[in-house]
């Protein structure tokens, strides 16, 4: 059924994003102070860099003061993207150990070492092609490459490899990695596949799938090419293994450390009908159950009634298969060029193009779970993956190839005071749009003008059945 789009708009509106009441420890409510921009008021666009990538799924930045932009294509090749133009020489290419023959299979992830510049050394996360040294093809491993005698090439034969973790199936290989804000690298895996967790590895403790990890590379213990950092929530059980942190996850598609706060924002791809975002909060103890496979977003899936949900951490935003169908997780706004946007996390539907922001209510304001979500464009690309330049822009990369930066298409003012309820003094949204954003056209630097062409582009109806959805894979 095709809605008018007026009508649609306005459904999707209500329908669309639920901001969840947090209900543990690590994802309850905002801390104190910090709320930003109501993103209700915010209209995004986007800005094209470059358009001629093939497949592109993760970016990245080196942090080494060099400014360039690296993504990483599925098939197997890093590539720079230096002074606005993308280098015809990959920085890495191991098309010949990786498999991207499935959809959700590939070079997936890539982390620079915190030390980059002194070290030299960048993280990897694909699906081996290899069938030896106990792999098999699909196989998920993380490696360590360190750069060659050129700055603009990393050495494919210095891959040293720090963890591999047998997959089960071809589908829901996480591949996402990212040092978090305590140095060490945090590794978001899937459940392993098929569809609805028939391994039950989400709940499971003694499996390295459906988890974050969390493992000191700078360090080496028992053996093992990295250290388990001390304070891991399961050290020393011996029912569990050691380098998980959380657990519950189905196919973390895209997380984010907050670069201010060192909050991690996760997107958790659904199984047939709820997409979600996650929130844990720096500064928990680890060994959080994020749900999977008892619920999907906030809701029973095994049981599909009356599941037990003690314990559990529920998002803090779901949406369902009207409004989206496979999540992109994305980034919290950082950055210089757009000040009213500080602490805005946007993310998107692979399907739908829709993007959202969330950000923290004020205290007071009402709001359920003290955080507020809105969608603020429709994406021109089926976007695959956000990522951060060295100033905390943020770039998203479409499965066609080009990679975008978000760009500010207008702001809307606060409502005009009136003498019969003039607005709360010092509330955030007064403040943000009086200090930083008086009109929309002083939001946008000289240097990042919003290109119209992008904004509201008309999305085709939800086609889940149709499209051939890289992250998106229903048994
Ligand atoms: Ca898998
Ligand atoms: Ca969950």
């Amino acid at each position: 059924m095709r809605l008018p789009v007026r009508i649609a708009l306005c459904l999707s509106l209500v329908l669309s994003v639920i901001p969840l009441a947090g209900r543990s420890p690590a994802s309850a409510g905002p801390r104190q102070g910090e709320p930003g921009l109501d993103p209700s008021l915010l209209r995004m666009t986007s800005r094209r860099l470059v358009d001629s990538l093939e497949r592109p799924v993760d970016i990245a930045n080196a942090g080494d003061g060099s400014g360039r932009i690296f993504v990483v294509e599925k098939a197997g090749r890093i590539r720079i993207i230096a002074d606005g133009k993308l280098l015809p020489r990959p920085f890495l290419d191991i098309t010949d150990r990786v498999n991207a023959s499935g959809n959700e299979q590939g070079l997936l992830g890539l982390s620079f070492h915190p030390q980059f510049k002194d070290n030299g050394f960048f993280f990897v996360n694909y699906s081996t092609s290899q069938n030896r040294g106990g792999l098999k093809s699909g196989d998920t491993v993380v490696s360590r490459f360190t750069i060659g005698s050129r700055t603009d090439q990393g050495d494919p034969a210095s891959e040293k490899s720090i963890l591999s973790i047998s997959q089960p199936y071809a589908n829901h290989n996480g591949g996402n990695l990212a040092f978090g804000p305590d140095g060490y690298l945090w590794i978001g895996t899937g459940d392993g596949g098929s569809g609805g967790d028939p391994q039950g590895n989400g709940q499971k403790l003694n499996t390295l799938l459906a988890k974050f990890l969390r493992i000191d590379v700078d360090r080496t213990a028992n053996g093992l090419p990295y250290a388990i950092p001390p304070d891991n929530p399961f050290v020393g059980r011996t029912d569990a293994r050691p380098e998980i942190w959380s657990y519950g996850w189905r196919n973390p598609w895209r997380y984010a450390f907050d670069q201010r706060t060192g909050d991690l924002w996760v997107g958790d791809v659904g199984q047939n009908a709820w997409e979600e975002v996650d929130v844990e909060l720096r500064g928990s103890p680890g060994g959080l159950n994020y749900g999977w496979n008892t619920m999907e977003g906030t809701h029973c899936f095994r049981p599909a009634q009356n599941c037990d949900t003690a314990g559990l951490v529920l998002p803090v935003a779901e949406y369902n298969h009207s409004t989206g169908v496979s999540i992109t997780g994305g980034e919290v706004y950082r950055g210089k060029a757009f000040p009213a946007l500080d602490g805005l996390y946007f993310y998107a539907d692979y399907g739908s193009k829709r993007l959202w922001a969330i950000g923290r209510a004020p205290a007071g304001a009402g709001v359920a779970g003290g955080w507020r979500n809105a969608q603020v464009a429709t994406l021109i690309g089926n976007p695959t993956t956000f990522g951060l330049d060295e100033d905390g822009e943020i770039y998203v990369a479409f499965d066609n190839g080009a990679i975008h930066a978000l760009d500010v298409a207008g702001i809307t003012p606060s409502p005009p005071a009136s003498p019969s309820s003039p607005p709360p003094t010092g509330s955030a949204t007064a403040a943000a749009t009086a200090t930083s954003t008086p009109t929309p056209s002083s939001v946008a630097s000289a240097t990042r003008r919003p290109t119209p062409e992008i904004l509201d582009t008309p999305s085709p109806a939800p086609t889940r059945w149709t499209l051939r959805l890289p992250w998106l894979s229903r048994p």
